[in-house]
């Protein structure tokens, strides 16, 4: 559900927290190989301490994911995905924390769900696993629809556009009514442009820069439009993944053209998360909390001011 503050409408999903200001979503790799932190906490116990470090430092939400997405990663079998997700999602709802099960697989979000996850974020947006929509909108749980158009092992072959902004909202727009017809309450999507996925430098730029209408798939560019048409919202929630990206170190590669570390990307994290969430974003998945969460509170007071009477 929506309801509008001073710094744009907020929304509160039923299980995850709703706050005046961008949500920050702690990431928990259990992966030998992810983009940016593979093999830091593959083990069960490392993988539980990181996250309960992550809520510690202010994470609203820890995303927990079993399956690397990077750039050319090859699969994995359903059932080590679930071997290394099912005890940390386990551990963490124990303690409280709302967890988020990043899986594109149906049979893996079940579990995750029945572990205590409370959110589906699926980077395929519903289309790599045919089940997933229906499994989502029997358990009635938010869910994660990422633009996404093919497997990791040749995205990037995938990343032709002419107009990557609506193309995106067109693509997300059919996913949005594809799986609202398996049954999804479009009350409980959340949208995200899928940076770096199938996605080089400059798209991802021009996405970052389209942000508030990204959330509004079905409305036309820089139109205000209505809130929702016959009922079903056009207003959704957005969630961004910049955190570390590789077109965060390549703009800040060094004179050679070496790019920066993923590490050495963190500062341009922060800085990327200040302006999306300025921009309206509902959440952002990092790998870093404490200046993440503080540039989220700077986004909601910059804000909050702006939209003070004079
Ligand atoms: N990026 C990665 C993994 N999961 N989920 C969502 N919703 N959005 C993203 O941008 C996203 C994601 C890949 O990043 P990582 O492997 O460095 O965590």
């Amino acid at each position: 559900m929506a309801s509008s503050t001073a710094g744009g409408p907020r929304y509160a999903l039923p299980g995850l927290p709703s706050r005046d200001r961008c949500l920050v979503m702690g990431v928990v790799n259990v992966t030998p190989d992810s983009f940016s932190d593979g093999g830091e906490w593959l083990g069960a116990e490392a993988a539980v301490a990181h996250g309960l470090d992550l809520a510690g430092q202010g994470a609203d939400i820890v995303d927990v994911g079993g399956e690397s997405t990077r750039p050319g990663a090859q699969r994995i079998p359903a059932e080590e995905e679930i071997r290394r997700v099912q005890p940390v999602i386990t551990e963490l709802a124990r303690s409280g924390i709302p967890v988020s099960v990043d899986t594109m697989r149906a049979q893996v979000a079940e579990l995750a769900l029945e572990a205590g996850a409370r959110l589906v974020n699926d980077v395929s947006g519903g289309l790599a696993d045919p089940h997933m929509p229906r499994l989502v909108a029997k358990a009635s749980v938010p869910y994660v629809v990422m633009h996404w158009r093919g497997h990791s092992h040749d995205m990037n072959s995938r990343a032709v556009y002419g107009d990557v902004v609506r193309e995106v909202r067109d693509e997300l727009s059919r996913r949005i009514d594809a799986v609202v017809a398996e049954g999804v309450d479009p009350a409980l999507i959340v949208l995200d442009p899928g940076l770096g996925f199938s996605k080089l430098s400059e798209h991802n730029w021009r996405l970052l820069a389209a942000l508030p209408e990204l959330g509004r798939p079905g409305a036309r560019a820089g139109a205000a439009g209505p809130d929702s048409a016959g009922g079903v919202p056009r207003r959704f929630p957005v969630l961004v993944g910049a955190s570390r990206k590789r077109f965060l170190g390549r703009l800040l590669a060094a004179a050679d053209g070496t790019p920066r570390s993923f590490a050495g990307s963190d500062d341009a994290t922060v800085a990327t998360t200040a302006l999306a969430a300025a921009a309206g974003a509902w959440c952002v998945r990092v790998h870093k909390v404490p200046a993440n969460a503080d540039a989220v509170r700077i986004a909601a007071a910059w804000q909050a001011a702006q939209a003070a009477p004079a």
